[in-house]
């Protein structure tokens, strides 16, 4: 379970850093990669290469005490950008091929456009070949609620296989015409053993909280008590609803499960096809729920068996859309309900 969730979470944040539609570099001419990492622009002795997107914003090096203890300067982006999806950018970041990197910046909004988006950091990956879309990595969102105040923004990512560099830009998260004035400091670029996040999923102590249902079977959803208003339910209040799902759960125990196919002749590697997998799962469940049929606890398990068969949840290596969505949230997060509710069942029904 642990590895699964991992693997989830990594498939989640490749899909964050590969799926923001944001342009290329404008940058011309030959790549040069460096070699310096970490990287950190703290403004203390300059600009730093960072510079305005457009002629319309403003960049300059401000003299004052910083985001951090020591900071003796910081930077100041202002101005109004009427296109483009960045304030400003840097020059270029050192990145390590395949390594994993965390991203992170202090930002502090002091004013900004009604409609502006608040602004992130990113990092746009560079191949030699200019032409070759890399992907990208974001920060979180600086946060509205906590406006003019320093705030330290981070991301982490693993940089795309092979020579590759990239540069930062102060993101406007849109390319309409924006307004802000923000400062920059100590935005740094480091490579990291693992990723942050993984930590919080570290179970090798189990929580006081967990420990005091340890040996207790979870309930995702309804308890023995909702599911008991919810058999009344579907004889007055409910009705409708439940004619609805009776309809598509016998639609499902007459179909049975649909056999593997690698390509269904209209989506591709992401076989989309398997969405209507996931979708089914929940209306067996809550049809054996409902009704103690046996059928239908019986088509369950073969749709979960059979999805659990299928030789791949969507062929796309990297865009995550179709295992993200379709695959993960909508067959495994499924299948749990499904096991649930059907735990509950088979206990009924020695
Ligand atoms: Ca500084």
């Amino acid at each position: 379970m642990e590895s699964a969730i991992h693997t989830a979470i990594r498939v989640f944040l490749l899909c964050c850093a590969l799926s923001s539609g944001v342009p290329s570099g404008d940058e011309e001419g030959n790549i040069e990669y460096p070699t310096e990492t970490p990287r950190m622009w703290d403004f203390e002795n300059g600009l730093q290469g960072w510079k305005p997107r457009a002629a319309t914003v403003e960049v300059e090096r401000v003299t004052q005490p910083g985001a951090t203890t020591g900071s003796r300067a910081y930077l100041r982006v202002h101005g109004r950008m009427e296109e483009n999806w960045n304030h400003a950018v840097s020059d270029s970041v050192p990145l390590q091929a395949g390594q994993l990197h965390r991203l992170s910046a202090w930002v502090k909004v002091v004013s900004i456009g009604a409609t502006t988006p608040m602004p992130f950091l990113r990092c746009e990956f560079l191949a030699a070949d200019r032409r070759r879309e890399m992907g990208r990595a974001s920060t979180d969102l600086y946060s509205a609620a906590n406006h003019e105040q320093w705030q330290r923004l981070t991301a982490e990512f693993q940089a795309p296989d092979g020579p590759v560099s990239g540069w930062l830009a102060l993101e406007k998260g849109a390319s309409d015409p924006t307004q802000i004035d923000a400062y920059l400091d100590d935005v740094t670029v480091e490579p990291i053993e693992q990723l942050t996040v993984l930590a919080r999923y570290d179970m090798s102590s189990i929580p006081a909280a967990l420990e005091k249902v340890r040996g207790v079977h979870p309930r995702l959803y309804p308890t023995a008590e909702r599911l008991a208003q919810l058999r009344q339910a579907i004889q007055t209040t409910h009705a409708d609803l439940w004619a609805e799902v009776k309809a598509l759960a016998d639609g499902a125990v007459r179909q049975g499960a649909p056999q593997y196919r690698a390509d269904d002749g209209r989506s591709g590697d992401e076989q989309l096809w398997q969405r209507e997998v996931g979708n089914t799962m929940p209306h067996l469940a809550m049809a054996c729920l409902m009704t103690s049929g046996k059928r239908y606890l019986d088509a369950a398990e073969q749709w979960m068996l059979a999805s659990c068969d299928y030789a791949t949840w969507s062929e796309v290596k990297h865009i995550g859309l179709a295992k993200g969505e379709h695959a993960w949230t909508f067959t495994a997060a499924d299948k749990e309900l499904v096991f649930d509710w059907r735990t509950g069942q088979a206990v009924q029904q020695p």
